[in-house]
């Protein structure tokens, strides 16, 4: 069992054995090799590129999980505060490169494989990604595990282990197809922990009673069981002995007495379609990206991966044997969005009804220990569960939610006796037809601290969706922490001799530990030598994209044209439709143009990126329109190199670690208001690339950091929108022309049929132009055309460009957990020296 330890006579033979430390080439690739003929049970007569990455792989994750134990032995001794981090999502990306850097062991190991007949670069592009998760979101999780180990803090993720992460993009005739993105063929990155099942109850009915003592007992029955199975990742720190664990959780079948009876009275077809639809909770991660569906499996998933989290969080403080009060002293979970706000009623649920604690005792343990992100106002993005599909599903959750309710409601009216429309307005329970279950406002209500993910977004949560919470619970209550970015996979893995020319001018890899030392490179800003390697590096960076783009499209484009980037979800709050209209006015401007006004335009390639949630028609009719107006523009010998565009198939992180480098200016252009931070936003800036963007979410606070001059900002505020939107439905709604122009050539069929774009188009010209697009798009060419101007003088934009780096080392996720761990979680890093010397 997993509490099952060696007696203390046996444990000095345990001991004896450290991990492997990989000193030399030699050390390593005796490792690879055992591991091709053993594990593989291959040899170097069958060791394709394929199997080098398994046993690399293999290879490193025995040291890994050395690490990872030593590390788990300490925090179980020094039983300090953990922090446990719960999302259903982590985009992990690729794990062998990142791994190797982290442990130090790049050199050592490409010199080894070099012996052993393979380059490093091949072997690390074996690897599939792993992409558990939709966006921005989960790989905000992802960072954060990085510098949670990096800065040895205690923590854990929680998610689920789906079969099927976000699909894979095919761009067939210009349209998305998805295909499914089955991973788990070979993935040495996971350890299955079959010793580690929890069971989960779903359905059934509770029944009512009182105990000797007239004390009203509440007994969840019946139902079905399915099981939880742990699979752990670990993630190492970046230069410290701390591996932290992400435990993620897969479905299976209860076998138990059930199905045996049915197996027995020869139902054996429901008896496996039972297992199957067991195994359907992990299966597949939900492909949408800030919209809620209110799906019931979706709300199973939740369900199962909280329970499991919760029944092993509270497993381990229990084997400290400390009272109850004290949770809040050992545990500290963050809920990233409102997905897994049901830990809030899980909790609850144990204590009152399985420890028998006190409700008002109960209550005070989980609103200690909870604190929320918020990551959106969209209000298609706001969770909310139908009360019947609930009572359903957990009958018991949804009897503690009413209870959890009323006594919220009594004392709000305790403290707003007058106010009647303020309970129905901060009421948990919408009353809708069907009632819903607003799962914000349970989040908030058993939380002690709720935070937005950037100043403008925090400030907007409190005057706008959360505005009744600040009056009834305080402003104390509602807090900013904003985004942050590991430099570690997002400079020095993804632009590795970016990260090398720093290095040689601060003093060593020390900047990745403490971001701010880029500081240090303010003083080469006007530096000829280094001006001179910084450019030749982002060239490189360009060549490289270039390189991606021929091979994957079979486009040319030239490395010295300015690149121009957006990568991320389409969405229409992000705006891409803006962009691809910006590219047809530039298009129709070429063409108007004589040879020698051609000449002073600087060539540029439009460079964009991203999936549209399969159910998201909109947004794939903007993908489409891209590729169409790519088809047009790609091969019109009027515009050559002036203009090409580009879409780049199935974005994901490993295709990111590609493109982020190669920017010259990249686009972050949401409507003010909707795109709570971004964080590719810092990524592209970090890697010595411009921004043109609105005046939303963490462009900001970037902007703030590297000086307005170094930032192309344009369009509406985010107090305008308002008024915008009202002038746009109930008054004149006048489209800029230049805007008409594109509309107009659009129906002339230059991008092919018209009629496949009538609803990107008659958004804006019909039915109020809800994202401001048509606000936005003159200020938006405008500033364009600034930045064709700056392009041309490189020498400045060079200036720029090493100006922002210098200035960015305040987005930082590193800096970011520091903020949670003293304002929030209230945690301290447990430092693996300090505590060497203490014991083990
Ligand atoms: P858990 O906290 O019980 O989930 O255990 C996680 C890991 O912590 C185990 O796999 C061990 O590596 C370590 N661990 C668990 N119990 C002990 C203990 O009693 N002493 C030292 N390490 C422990
Ligand atoms: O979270 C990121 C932010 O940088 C982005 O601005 C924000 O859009 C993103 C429901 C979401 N917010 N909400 C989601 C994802 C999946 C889902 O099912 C909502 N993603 C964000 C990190 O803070």
């Amino acid at each position: 069992s997993v509490e099952a330890s060696i007696p203390e006579a046996q444990r000095a033979a345990w001991k004896k054995f450290q991990p492997k430390e990989f000193a030399t080439p030699e050390e390593f690739e005796s490792e690879v090799v055992r591991h091709v003929e053993t594990t593989l049970a291959r040899s170097m007569f069958n060791c394709d590129e394929t199997a080098a990455y398994a046993a690399t792989s293999l290879a490193l994750r025995d040291r890994l999980i050395m690490e990872w134990n030593q590390t788990q032995q300490r925090h179980t001794f020094a039983d300090n505060k953990r922090i446990y981090y719960l999302s259903l999502e982590f985009l992990m990306g690729r794990a062998l490169d990142n791994a190797m850097l982290n442990v130090g062991k790049k050199e050592v190991a490409k010199e080894g494989l070099l012996d052993l007949g393979f380059r490093i670069e091949d072997i690390i592009s074996q690897e599939h990604d792993a992409a558990l998760g939709n966006g921005g979101l989960g790989r905000l999780a992802a960072c954060f595990l990085d510098s949670m180990a990096s800065l040895n803090y205690p923590a854990w993720g929680y998610g689920l282990r789906y079969r099927y992460g976000i699909f894979k993009q095919e761009i067939v005739d210009g349209y998305q197809v998805e295909v499914p993105d089955y991973w788990l063929d070979f993935n040495p990155w996971e350890f299955p922990r079959h010793d580690i099942v929890v069971d989960i109850q779903f359905f059934g009915h509770v029944r009512k009673y009182e105990d000797d003592d007239g004390k009203p007992i509440s007994v969840w029955e019946g139902g079905e069981i399915v099981k939880a199975v742990a699979y752990d990742v670990p993630i190492p720190g970046f230069k410290t002995a701390t591996t932290n664990n992400l435990r993620l959780w897969s479905s299976k079948a209860a076998s138990g007495e059930f199905d045996f009876q049915k197996f027995n009275s020869g139902d054996y077809e429901s008896a496996v379609a039972e297992t199957q639809r067991a195994e359907t909770i992990s299966a597949v991660l939900y492909p949408n990206d800030n919209l809620e569906r209110g799906k019931e499996l979706r709300l199973k998933q939740q369900y199962f991966w909280v329970a499991a989290s919760l029944y092993d969080i509270v497993r381990r403080f229990k084997k400290s044997k400390r009272p109850w009060n004290e949770f809040p002293d050992q545990v500290a979970i963050q809920l990233n969005d409102t997905h897994p706000t049901l830990a809030i009623v899980e909790l609850q649920r144990i204590l009152i009804d399985l420890e028998k604690l006190e409700w008002d005792e109960a209550w005070s343990i989980v609103t200690k220990t909870f604190g929320y992100t918020n990551h959106t106002v969209l209000p298609e993005a706001l969770e909310k569960w139908s009360v019947p599909l609930m009572q359903n599903l957990l009958p018991r959750h949804l009897l503690i939610i009413y209870e959890i309710n009323l006594y919220f409601l009594q004392s709000v009216e305790r403290k707003f006796p007058k106010d009647r429309d303020l309970l129905g307005r901060v009421s948990i329970i919408e009353e809708s037809q069907p009632k819903m279950v607003r799962m914000a406002f349970l989040a908030i209500v058993g939380s002690h601290k709720v935070n937005g993910v950037a100043e403008l977004h925090s400030d907007l949560i409190k005057s706008t969706i959360f505005k009744d919470f600040v009056k009834v619970f305080g402003p104390d209550k509602f807090t900013n922490v904003t985004n942050g970015i590991t430099p570690r996979r997002w400079l020095h893995q993804a632009n590795p001799r970016l990260s090398e020319l720093i290095a040689s001018k601060t003093g060593g890899l020390g900047y990745l530990k403490d971001l701010n030392i880029l500081n240090e490179l303010e003083k080469y800003a006007d530096d000829k030598e280094f001006k001179k390697e910084w450019a030749e590096i982002k060239y490189a960076n360009k060549v490289r994209l270039a390189k991606h783009i021929k091979e994957t499209t079979g486009v040319t484009v030239n490395p010295a044209a300015l690149f121009d980037i957006q990568v991320k979800r389409i969405h229409e709050y992000k705006r891409q439709q803006m962009n691809i209209f910006g590219v047809i006015h530039r298009y129709l401007t070429i063409k108007a143009m004589t040879p020698e006004e051609k000449k002073k335009l600087a060539p540029r390639v439009s460079i964009f990126g991203g999936k549209a949630a399969p159910g998201y028609w909109m947004a794939k009719t903007i993908i489409h329109l891209i590729n169409s107006v790519g088809a047009v523009v790609n091969n019109d010998k009027d515009v050559g190199d002036l203009l090409k565009v580009i879409f780049v198939e199935d974005y994901n992180v490993s295709k990111a670690e590609i493109i982020v480098p190669a920017s010259d200016i990249s686009e972050h252009i949401s409507t003010a208001g909707t795109e709570a931070s971004g964080t590719s936003n810092m990524k592209f800036v970090l890697n010595g690339g411009l921004i043109i963007g609105t005046c939303d979410g963490a462009n900001i606070e970037i902007t703030r950091e590297i000086g307005e001059s170094n930032i192309f900002l344009f369009g509406n505020l985010a107090e305008e929108v308002e008024d915008l939107r009202h002038t746009h439905n109930y008054g004149e709604h006048i489209i800029d022309p230049a805007l008409l122009q594109v509309f107009a050539e659009i129906r002339k069929n230059t991008f092919g049929d018209a009629e496949s774009f009538t609803a990107l188009v008659s958004a804006i010209e019909d039915h109020g132009d809800y994202y401001l697009v048509s606000d936005d798009f003159n200020s938006y060419i405008q500033t364009q055309a600034l930045v064709d101007e700056a392009y041309k003088n490189q020498d400045e934009w060079i200036t720029k460009t090493i100006l922002s780096v210098a200035r960015m080392g305040f987005f930082s996720s590193d800096r970011c957990i520091n903020e949670y761990a003293e304002s929030i979680w209230n945690t301290e890093p447990l430092n693996p020296e300090e505590d060497k010397s203490k014991k083990l």
